[in-house]
């Protein structure tokens, strides 16, 4: 297989979504990283909207977090990282557009909230939104922690970034998981004890720093 280069920043959740899909993978790849607060001028080339991850293999050249790890379950029959049923990936593919349309954007949302109002409305609304995850995990997930079981998959990849950086809800916005979702947190504990995850990870510190002007700005440009 031709070398995959991988062009990532340490601290954006959707290229880390990609890193977890070819450590899974067990993918030999080498990380290039981009400083988004500098990017080189022929980054262009790579990714024409500028954003992290995108990947490069030869003249192929793919970006979107998602579609890329679409493309890396493809490399390879094993492991499978999604199901093995029509049903099964329709159904992985749907949690997977949860995960973008509606989790995603509310983690920022919380996160850059600058009133009291603000910060209650979308806090309640993170709240419904883990709800929903842990009710669906429960109906899932069966006797495994992942959320088809056993075999950790795209529907893991594609949330678990934004769990690795929930401290920083926590430290700017007091938000935290509540213990009654035993099942969430049960998926949080398994997805931390991987190695991938370990491998590739950050301590809470570093997303805390890296996300001040974050949590300060309501006007910060890019959802890293
Ligand atoms: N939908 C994209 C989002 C990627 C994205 O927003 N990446 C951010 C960093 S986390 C980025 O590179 N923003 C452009 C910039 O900083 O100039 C994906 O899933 O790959």
């Amino acid at each position: 297989m031709e070398l995959i280069e991988l062009f990532s920043a340490r601290v954006c959740p959707f290229a880390h979504r990609s890193r977890l899909a070819l450590m899974e993978k067990g993918i030999p790849f080498r990380l290039i990283e981009i400083d988004l607060g500098n990017k080189p001028s022929w980054y262009k080339e790579v990714s024409p909207t500028g954003a992290v991850p995108a990947l490069r293999q030869g003249d192929f050249l793919l970006q979107e977090s998602l579609v890329i790890n679409e493309y890396v379950d493809e490399l390879a029959p094993d492991p499978p990282l999604l199901p093995p049923s029509a049903q099964l990936r329709a159904r992985a593919r749907l949690w997977i557009d949860f995960s973008s349309s509606r989790f995603v954007p509310l983690f920022y949302r919380l996160l850059k909230a600058q009133t009291e109002n603000e910060r209650q409305a979308f806090g309640e609304e993170l709240l419904a939104v883990l709800a929903i995850l842990d009710k669906e995990l429960v109906r899932q997930k069966g006797e495994g922690p992942y959320w088809f079981g056993w075999q950790v998959g795209l529907v893991d990849m594609a949330f678990y970034p934004w769990f690795e950086r929930f401290a920083v809800l926590q430290h700017y916005r007091g938000f935290t998981i509540p213990e009654k979702f035993e099942s969430l947190l049960g998926w949080i504990a398994a997805m931390q004890n991987r190695d991938a995850v370990q491998l590739g990870g950050q301590p809470a510190g570093y997303y805390i720093g890296e996300y001040e002007d974050y949590a300060r700005s309501p006007s910060s440009p890019t959802d890293s």
